[in-house]
């Protein structure tokens, strides 16, 4: 087999750059590992920052995201008995966010590109990547059994923190950058209608609570646990009871229950792999990076990231030109790092660290009144929140 583009993942990234490429005459063949029904169905992401809405909007993949995704103009912040709302219309003129679920944006994204006749490949096993230094590199994979190949002119690496393409980059060509933390978010999706109008995040004296929603009818609310801890630990009634007790803080406020219909524990990890390009090979999304999710930042650096090795793989074949394929990596760095720092606060601020001294415990005190008091603190965390432009 041949194409021009090989994408290696089906998640955001990985589904996005196909789509994007179709639009400007691109041929790419897109590999899963997983089948169809599992990645539509995979809870994740939640949060799309207003330059993503945008994007994705102007490509074409609106029509249901502007009809049932949430428009939210602001957080809120809970700590002791204290709650502050981060007005996103005020402190940032008027951008947002949108609560539209990152399995509906892989649905219409699959949907879209196989109603276009794209080539998806799902359940597909043992990827290699052959010679990414080469002219013309290919990869070798199985489907249904059968071992093939297929060569092309660039391979996308965009198959998530745990797939081949980075490790494919001799180790001396890269280096990695990581940081574990000592807490995971235990995650569950009920359906019940929110409990408040906008998200929750709360830093109490038993740990760090979200109230998050994906529809007027479903919420997602998540809590810190210890990164060791199986969810068999876990029942129904320890998860309300901690959900109560984290984020029933202000008078007045009681979070809904309902039948809980998914459960799962992820680790918090923050990585950064310099470079994103090897030869013909280029990362991009969580193959590249990963983020804790408290700044909500992980799709939204796999979309930007897609936006600019869009751009330079069209310029390639419209002008011969390998210039912004060349700028590929540094370009999206900046923004990477900029999203490395945010959810890195964002973590910092609202957990509770179980080695913490008395003084850091007073340090993150501190932080917390000063973001909530200060207009340019919470204008900061605003700006860092509805995410910076892609150009
Ligand atoms: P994905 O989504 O992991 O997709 C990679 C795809 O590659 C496939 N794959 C392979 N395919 C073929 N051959 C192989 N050898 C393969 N190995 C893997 C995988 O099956 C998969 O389909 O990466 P991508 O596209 O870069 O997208 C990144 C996002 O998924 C991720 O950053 C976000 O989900 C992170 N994240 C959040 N991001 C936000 O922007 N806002 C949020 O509110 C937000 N909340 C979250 C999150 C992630 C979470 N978890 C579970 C990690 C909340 C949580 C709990
Ligand atoms: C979610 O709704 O899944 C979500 C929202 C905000 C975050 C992380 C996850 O910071």
């Amino acid at each position: 087999m041949q194409t021009q583009i090989e994408i290696i993942g089906a998640g955001p990234a990985g589904l996005l750059l196909s789509h994007l490429l179709a639009r400007k005459g691109i041929e790419s063949i897109v590999l899963e590992s997983k089948s169809r029904e599992y990645v539509e169905n995979r809870v994740r992401a939640g949060v799309l920052e207003q330059g993503t809405v945008n994007l994705l909007a102007e490509a074409g993949l609106g029509e249901r995201l502007l009809k049932e995704g949430m428009p939210h103009h602001g957080i809120e912040i809970r700590f002791g008995a204290n709650s502050h709302r981060i007005d996103f219309d005020e402190l940032t003129d008027g951008k947002g966010i949108t609560i539209y679920g990152q399995q509906e944006v892989v649905k219409d994204l699959i949907s879209t590109r196989l109603k276009e006749n794209g080539k998806l490949l799902f359940e597909t096993s043992d990827v290699e990547i052959l010679n990414p230094l080469d002219d013309k590199p290919a990869i070798s994979f199985k489907v249904d059994g059968t071992e093939q190949q297929i060569q092309c002119d660039l391979i996308a690496g965009c198959d998530g923190f745990h797939g081949v393409s980075r490790n494919s980059i001799p180790e001396e060509k890269r280096k990695n950058f990581s940081r574990d933390y000592p807490f995971a978010w235990l995650g569950i999706l009920v359906d019940a209608p929110p409990s408040s109008a906008e998200l929750v995040y709360a830093n109490s004296t038993s740990g760090f609570a979200l109230h998050s929603m994906r529809s007027p009818s479903i919420t997602r609310n998540y809590i810190q646990c210890d990164p060791e801890d199986s969810i068999e630990n876990w029942s129904n009634d320890r998860i309300w009871q901690a959900l109560h007790d984290r984020l029933e803080t202000v008078a007045d406020w009681k979070l809904v229950e309902g039948e809980i219909i998914e459960k799962a524990i992820t680790p918090m990890r923050s990585f950064v792999c310099e470079t994103m390009r090897y030869g013909r090979l280029l990362l991009a999304g969580d193959a590249a990076h990963i983020v804790p999710p408290t700044g909500a930042k992980g799709m939204n650096l796999a979309i930007s990231d897609v936006n600019y090795l869009s751009d330079a793989i069209v310029k390639r074949y419209q002008t011969g030109s390998e210039e912004l394929l060349d700028s590929y990596t540094e370009k999206c760095l900046r923004r990477i790092w900029r999203g490395e720092h945010f959810s890195w606060y964002m973590t910092s601020l609202l957990h509770k660290f179980p080695e913490s001294s008395p003084f850091q415990e007073r340090l993150q005190s501190a932080e917390l009144e000063y973001v909530c008091q200060s207009q340019a603190a919470s204008r900061s965390l605003a700006e860092n929140y509805v995410g910076f432009k892609f150009k």
